[in-house]
Parts: structure tokens; C-alpha cells; sequence
């Protein structure tokens, strides 16, 4: 084993873009378990280093060999120092691991401690393949639902509480929270506290089937003023359709198929297998991060779901091009 064999496990973080990536810690979540990888990597560097260098000296003892009548035993050791030093060196091995042990008490005790702090409660539920958020106003408790793009107050801790319709997911930001699993019948909660203000991603981190990769999701931290207006606008019915073509689309999606598994808040859609569509233009991308947010890429959705993301379980539903185009003017006005 080389030097260079050590760190190439530091490979693949190479790759980590800024949006998606535990190495640029934005809450106090990920600030925390950062500094300990940091601790981590450096007791575990120097100890491997002693080890190294230890095992090189013996390496290199063993090809200058051993004076003729003087080979070592066990009972004279051939390092009279070396031996007599022995304790510093089991020293070092216990308190790198007492200061491993005591670091992490201690995180996992400042992580407890934000519950104190909660502020906010937002529900994330696991989808083969997207997700579903729904947040409880604070003005009136009841619940506001939306999919894929979590938006977030900078500087409030947030309770995510985590659950799963069907399979085991993972929720994963780095940069904010680190991860947690979503398992179905279980009741998992995470605490986040953003402190950056910007744009980052999640993404689902347990192979949960055939989209697994596109399992992702939008997190947006923004000030608290934003954040509040943001989610007014969550709270609102869907917005009337503007023109002649968005009022076809609707008539379309409330009674047509896409009802069955879709809901239109203001509307007679009232489906639950698929995600809420209310304020879907408002997001800036769709089916999980897929595709950006926009009209050719909503029409193209609509008419071909399967190939743009195979095995999806939004069915693809049969429309003329014309109503097709509608469906796509009417979604695009649901801001
Ligand atoms: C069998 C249920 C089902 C039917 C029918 C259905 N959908 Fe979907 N739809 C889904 C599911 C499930 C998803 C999530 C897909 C994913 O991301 O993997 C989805 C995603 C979407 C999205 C992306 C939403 C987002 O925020 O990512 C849009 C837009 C959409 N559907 C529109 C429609 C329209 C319009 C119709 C009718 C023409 C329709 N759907 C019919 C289940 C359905
Ligand atoms: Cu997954």
C-alpha cells in the first residue's frame, strides 16, 4: 500500500459540485459533522502515518539484517528504546479514539439539542420516484402541500418529519443537513438549520428502484420575508386560467385522467398518487429534478412520461396534440 492507494478515496470527492456536497457546510447540521470528518481525517491520517513509518523502519532494519549472534527475541527485543516507548504509543492509539468517541458525543448532542429550537414543521414523504412536502402554517396549522423543491428559512430550524408510501428512501442534503432514512411505518424526524442563503440539491441516497438516480429535489434557502411569501403563495387556490386554450386545459386535467392521480387545489382534481400540481410552475424543475421547468418541457412530459423517465408511475394518458398543447398552457399559468 502507497501513500498515493491512501488517498484515492479522496477521488470521487473531486467530483462534488457546490450545490451538493457535505465539503461546503450551510447549516449548522452540516457544519457540525464537517468539523468531525475534518477530526476524523487527521487522527486517522496521523496514526496511519506512525503505522507507515513504523513499518518502513522495520523494512528497512530487516534488509540491513541483523548483526551476526544478536537476532531478536522476544525476550530481547532488538530495540531496547522502541520497547521501553511502547506506552506512548499505545497513549496515542487511546486518546485518538477517546477524541474520536468524545467528539462525537458531542455532535450528536448539539443535533438533539436544536429540537429546542424548532420553529417550523414540514412533512417530506419518500415517492418511487419524487417527493412529497407539505408544510404546517403557522398562521392556522392546517397543512400546505407541494413536491420536489423544499424551501427553507435561513437561520430557523426546521423539523423535517420523514416517512415513505412504499419503499425505503434516504433523505439527503449535504450542504444543510446531512442524511436520514425514510423508512415506510416508521416515524424519522431531522432538524435543519440553514444558515446560507441559496439554491442546493437533495437527493434520494437508498437505491429505491429503476429511478432511483432521478429521485431529487430542489432546496431553496431564502430570507425569512421570502420564505413567507412563498409559502402565502403555496397556500392559494390554483389561479384561473388567462386564455381560451388554459380554460380547455383545465376542463382536461379535472376531467380527464389525470384527476385520478393528480390535485388541483381550487379545482374538482382531488388525486393523490401523484404530486400536487396547485403551484407545479411555480418550481423550477419537474418529476424530481429531471427536467427544467418550462412549456416544451411540460408538454413533452405529458404526452411521453415513460421515455423521458423510464418506469415512472405516472402513466402516460393518450391526448390529441391540441389538447395536449392545452393541458401545457394551463399548467404553465399554475404559478
Ligand atoms: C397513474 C397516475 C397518473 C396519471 C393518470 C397522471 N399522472 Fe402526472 N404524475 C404522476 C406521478 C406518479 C408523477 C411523479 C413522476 C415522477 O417524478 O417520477 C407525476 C408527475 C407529473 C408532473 C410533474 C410534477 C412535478 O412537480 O414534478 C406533471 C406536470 C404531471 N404529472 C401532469 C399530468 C397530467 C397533465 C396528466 C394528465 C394528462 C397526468 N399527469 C396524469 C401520476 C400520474
Ligand atoms: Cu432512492
Amino acid at each position: 500500500m502507497t501513500q498515493k492507494g491512501h488517498l484515492a478515496f479522496l477521488l470521487p470527492l473531486a467530483s462534488c459540485a457546490g450545490a451538493q456536497t457535505p465539503l461546503a457546510p450551510a447549516g449548522d447540521q452540516a457544519a457540525g459533522q464537517y468539523s468531525l470528518l475534518l477530526l476524523m481525517l487527521w487522527v486517522c491520517g496521523i496514526l496511519y502515518m506512525l503505522v507507515l513509518g513504523f513499518l518502513a523502519m522495520g523494512l528497512w532494519r530487516l534488509r540491513r539484517g541483523a548483526p551476526a549472534g544478536n537476532e531478536p527475541t522476544l525476550e530481547t527485543p532488538s530495540d531496547a528504546v522502541l520497547g521501553k516507548t511502547l506506552w506512548i504509543w499505545a497513549a496515542i492509539i487511546v486518546v485518538g479514539l477517546l477524541l474520536l468517541a468524545g467528539a462525537s458525543f458531542l455532535l450528536e448532542r448539539r443535533l438533539a439539542a436544536a429540537e429546542a429550537r424548532e420553529a417550523l414543521l414540514v412533512r417530506v414523504s419518500g415517492h418511487q420516484w419524487w417527493w412529497r412536502i407539505a408544510y404546517r402554517d403557522p398562521r392556522n396549522g392546517s397543512w400546505i402541500e407541494t413536491a420536489n423543491e423544499l424551501h427553507l428559512p435561513v437561520g430557523t430550524t426546521a423539523r423535517i418529519e420523514l416517512g415513505s408510501a412504499d419503499v425505503i428512501h434516504s433523505f439527503w442534503v449535504p450542504n444543510v443537513a446531512g442524511k436520514m432514512d425514510v423508512i415506510p411505518g416508521r416515524a424519522n424526524a431531522i432538524d435543519v438549520t440553514p444558515r446560507r442563503i441559496g439554491w442546493f440539491r437533495g437527493q434520494c441516497a437508498e437505491f429505491c428502484g429503476l429511478q432511483h438516480a432521478k429521485m431529487a429535489f430542489d432546496v431553496k434557502v431564502e430570507t425569512p420575508a421570502q420564505f413567507a411569501g412563498w409559502l402565502a403563495l403555496q397556500a392559494r387556490p390554483a389561479p384561473a386560467p388567462e386564455d381560451a386554450a388554459a380554460l380547455r386545459g383545465m376542463e382536461i386535467v379535472t376531467r380527464g385522467a389525470c384527476a385520478m392521480c393528480h390535485s388541483v387545489r381550487g379545482t374538482s382534481a382531488r388525486g393523490r398518487p401523484g404530486p400536487d400540481l396547485t403551484h407545479v410552475a411555480s418550481r423550477r424543475m419537474i418529476a424530481a429534478g429531471t427536467l427544467a421547468m418550462n412549456r416544451g418541457n411540460l408538454q413533452g412530459w405529458i404526452a411521453q412520461p415513460q421515455a423521458l423517465k423510464p418506469g415512472t408511475l405516472m402513466l402516460p394518458v393518450t391526448l390529441e396534440p391540441r389538447d395536449a398543447n392545452a393541458v401545457a398552457q394551463y399548467l404553465g399559468q399554475l404559478k
